[in-house]
């Protein structure tokens, strides 16, 4: 694992903390981690990411680690791609490639499937001219007439052919689910979305609330489908809840377009019940990354109930937790609204009823009339 950290770059995010996700994501793609390295640069390289130094370290330890593929943790250019590859003479792969990967894994229904392979395609496109021309330099010309720009041509075209087919079948699907959600809407039945970091525990929670048989796993993005339960609240009334796909800090933008017909289905929501993870060690900058994402998504403006999850696991610490303490020590980096936060533990059940009569007071807020 290979990470820079630019100066002006800063997001709140420690290097170590940022390349130790990196390597719970290799995990999750089934890799196994044998060495992280770091570097501060004022800026990445433009041709190898990394100074001359770092690289030459980074070849010695090859020798000692026998690692097969290097993993950077932030989007790679081509030409920075094909000289790492050059220099290393092993596979190089970036961040978003890596999450690309998993969602492929992952994606288990027809829709996360064509959003999974548009997405693959977009990211694949613009890559396509140095990875020719980097096969027919090691391949070295004499006899062997590699794929010329030809054979290049045609293979973009391809590739734009089927990410047209990929983008109108997905367009059908957007349009059944539009059909589908214009049902919902009629029958009136308010819909309460939740969003949160990938392994903060939305599908424990909504498996907590409903009883539902979500899939649970300590795995980064182990849900890429919309799952949608009924739910009584206190009151009696009936509310729809969607425990959906996870955010994560650098989402490639491949994703968050591709995955639009999925994303969507945010908007029709009356409320976003954000689940973050009280006991992660970067919990504020888990919070804030959700919170960039749902400004991307226009979600700003829809109420919102924060649930600070996994609180069982903060028993045994030496700071003692109430709602007040975990408002201030999120609010100092992350600007989710600190009203309607209320701590939960969803595998211990704990602060359910409490949620749930949250969920009821702001939705009755939410519908009256002004
Ligand atoms: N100790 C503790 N663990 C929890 C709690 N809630 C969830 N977990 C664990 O956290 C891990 C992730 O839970 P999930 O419900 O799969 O998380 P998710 O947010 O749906 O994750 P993705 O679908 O991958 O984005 C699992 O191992 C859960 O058992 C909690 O309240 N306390
Ligand atoms: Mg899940």
């Amino acid at each position: 694992m290979v990470a820079v950290t630019a100066k002006g770059t800063k997001d709140g995010w420690p290097v170590a903390v940022s390349i130790d996700e990196l390597a719970q994501l290799a995990n999750t793609a089934g890799a196994e981690v044998v060495g992280k390295l770091t570097q501060r640069l004022p800026m990445p390289s433009a041709t190898h990411y990394l100074g001359k130094g770092k690289l030459a370290e980074l070849l010695a330890l090859k020798d000692t680690t026998n690692y097969s593929v290097v993993i950077f943790d932030d989007e790679l250019s081509p030409l920075q791609q094909r000289n790492l590859e050059e220099a290393l003479q092993v596979k190089v792969i970036d961040r978003a490639a890596l999450i690309l990967d998993i969602f492929a894994k992952r994606a288990r229904t027809r829709e996360g499937q064509l959003q999974v392979e548009l997405a693959q395609h977009q990211y694949l496109l613009p890559r396509l001219v140095g990875q020719w021309s980097h096969l027919e330099r090691l391949g070295g010309g004499i006899g062997t007439r590699g794929p010329g720009e030809s054979q290049l041509e045609t293979d973009r075209r391809l590739i734009q052919r089927r990410i047209n087919r990929l983008k109108a079948q997905i367009e059908e699907v957007r349009k059944h689910r539009m059909l589908y959600r214009q049902q919902r809407k009629r029958s009136g039945i308010p819909i309460v979305a939740i969003v949160g970091y990938t392994n903060a525990g939305k599908s424990t929670l909504l498996n907590a609330l409903s009883r539902a048989d979500v899939f649970v796993e300590d795995k980064l993005f182990a849900t890429l489908d919309p799952t949608t339960r009924r739910l009584t609240l206190p009151d009696k009334s009936v509310v729809l809840v969607t425990d959906t796909v996870g955010f994560i800090r650098k989402l490639p933008p491949t994703i968050v377009t591709a995955f639009r017909a999925t994303l969507e289905e945010l908007e029709e929501a009356s409320l976003l019940l954000h689940v973050a993870d009280l006991a992660s060690h970067n919990a504020p900058e888990q919070c804030q990354a959700v919170e960039d994402i749902l400004v991307d998504l226009n979600l700003m403006d829809k109420p919102r109930i924060t649930a600070l999850n996994k609180i069982d696991l903060l028993l045994g610490s030496d700071k003692t937790w109430d709602e007040a303490s975990a408002i201030s020590y999120l609010s100092d980096q992350c600007d989710a609204a600190d009203e309607n936060m209320v701590l939960v533990s969803a595998t211990k059940r704990w602060g359910l009823t409490k949620l749930l009569e949250l969920i009821n007071q702001v939705l009755i807020k939410t519908s009256q009339p002004v």
